[in-house]
């Protein structure tokens, strides 16, 4: 039976978790007095060694990509920090910083370090003022304690943190768009390669990585590399928060190693609101295939989950119950991807509004069989061809749930309406 493994999350019961103080009072800044002890080498090389993937969704190795980093530049080098959490069900990095603003801080100030960088940038969603005043508080009292600055704890080393609000643009969590929007323009992915690591921004060499992985980084300096890898799968080790919400008995953040399984989560979670039984669920936001109960025992490892088609993605799990109508929610997602494609390329941009125009006639009962064709037919023509990911992922919930329940599709136009009473459903009315 695996246990939870409260490590970012182990003090947000504590009313003054958010300060300088009560971080410190745990522990807090012990890793960073070692860290600048440390070569800055062996700080990669101890991420490395660690196993962490990055936290964001595409679960890439994260001391592999500092070490993308070029030895010299004539630019200077930037540590740039997603703080853009805006995914459908992905709820983890906000609550994060408003809980443990100083583990993320700490992380930024070790992992700076460690890429040999003297500025770092928090890019943080525009629409959480709350978050972006936390986040300014952490970094003033980090200045005020020393850790923040020049000569960091008589170590002869210099940082600087920005926090930077975004405008409230989910195409502005694609790292590349990140950059372009921290660098005053509209945010719009642009072409890769050159990775950011090579050439980010203002030219510069950078790495982007997710508030959890930078988050991850004091613990895996203060306890070690083995400590972190003996927690997790072969493949997917140490820890991360799991985000359950939806009709579940108690939603919220769930911190455990990788590898647990939703069957699991849920007994930890009160399971299933009373009287009803699983439908359907994401196992990494509304960008990730949708599973069923048949997944329930999948490990949710990043190697597991996609043999199994989908993606670990952010580990937001959305629950959703026999109430629920599937089409409907592939369809409230469908507008979001439709709203917040960015229109630089044709197959997100015509295809997401296809998507929401021929969903939105389904399930009023409006459609034919032959829109489901119509509809796999726009997925393979965004598949792919798009861009960047966000037109990748509008693609999941539509073609997984046809492949899922192509059945309750039929029945929408067989009935000349949806067959489910949103009365009956908590999510909407
Ligand atoms: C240097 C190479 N760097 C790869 C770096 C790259 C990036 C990282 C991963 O999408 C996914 C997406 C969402 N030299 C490199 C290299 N890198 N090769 O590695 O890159 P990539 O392209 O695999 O993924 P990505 O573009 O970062 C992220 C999925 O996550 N997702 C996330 C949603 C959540 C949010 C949110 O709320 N903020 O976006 C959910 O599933 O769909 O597939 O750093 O530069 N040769």
């Amino acid at each position: 039976m695996t246990t939870l493994t409260p490590v970012l999350t182990q003090n947000w019961d504590q009313a003054d978790s958010f300060t300088r103080a009560g971080y410190e009072r745990d522990g807090g800044y012990k890793a960073l007095r070692t860290a600048l002890r440390m070569e800055p080498d062996a700080i990669v090389q101890t991420v490395k060694d660690s196993g962490l993937r990055g936290r964001g969704g595409a679960g890439f190795p994260t001391g592999m990509k500092w070490g993308f980093l070029p030895p010299s530049s004539p630019n200077p080098r930037y540590l740039v920090v997603n703080a853009d959490e805006s995914e459908p069900g992905t709820c983890k990095d906000i609550p994060l910083m408003m809980a443990n603003p100083h583990v993320l801080v700490e992380g930024v100030i070790i992992s700076s370090y460690a890429i040999r960088s003297n500025t770092a940038f928090i890019y943080v969603r525009g629409e959480v003022l709350h978050v972006i005043r936390r986040l300014h508080q952490a970094v003033a009292e980090a200045y005020e304690a020393g850790y923040l600055g020049k000569d960091i704890l008589g170590s002869g080393y210099d940082l600087d943190v920005v926090v930077h609000s975004g405008a409230g643009a989910y195409i502005c969590g694609e790292e590349t768009a990140l950059l372009d929007s921290l660098e005053g323009f509209r945010g719009q992915p642009r072409l890769k390669p050159p990775f950011p690591a090579v050439a980010g921004l203002y030219g510069g060499p950078t790495v982007i990585n997710n508030v959890e992985s930078i988050a991850s980084v004091p613990s895996i300096v203060g306890n070690g590399a083995d400590w972190f890898a003996s927690m997790g799968t072969e493949k997917s080790q140490g820890f991360g928060i799991f985000s359950l919400s939806g009709h579940v008995t108690r939603p919220g953040q769930y911190e455990a190693p990788l590898g647990i399984t939703l069957r699991e989560l849920l007994d930890m979670s009160g399971g299933i609101r009373e009287g009803h039984r699983l439908k359907f669920w994401t196992p990494g936001g509304s960008s990730t295939p949708i599973f069923t109960e048949e997944h329930l025992d999948v490990p949710l490892d990043f190697e597991s989950v996609g043999a199994a088609g989908s993606m670990l993605g952010t580990r937001a799990l959305q629950i959703f119950d026999e109430t629920t109508c599937v089409v409907r929610a592939v369809l409230r997602w469908s507008e979001f991807y439709a709203h917040e494609s960015c229109g630089k390329c044709t197959p997100c941009r015509e295809g997401t509004y296809w998507y929401k125009l021929m969903l939105k006639r389904l399930e009023a009962g409006q459609g034919t069989e032959e829109d489901l064709e119509t509809l796999l037919d726009i997925s393979d023509n965004i598949l792919g061809r798009a861009f960047c990911a966000l037109g990748d992922g509008a693609t999941s919930p539509v073609v997984s749930s046809i492949k899922l329940f192509r059945a309750e599709y039929l029945q929408h136009f067989e009935q000349g309406g949806c067959p489910f009473d949103p009365a009956k459903s908590t999510l909407w009315g």
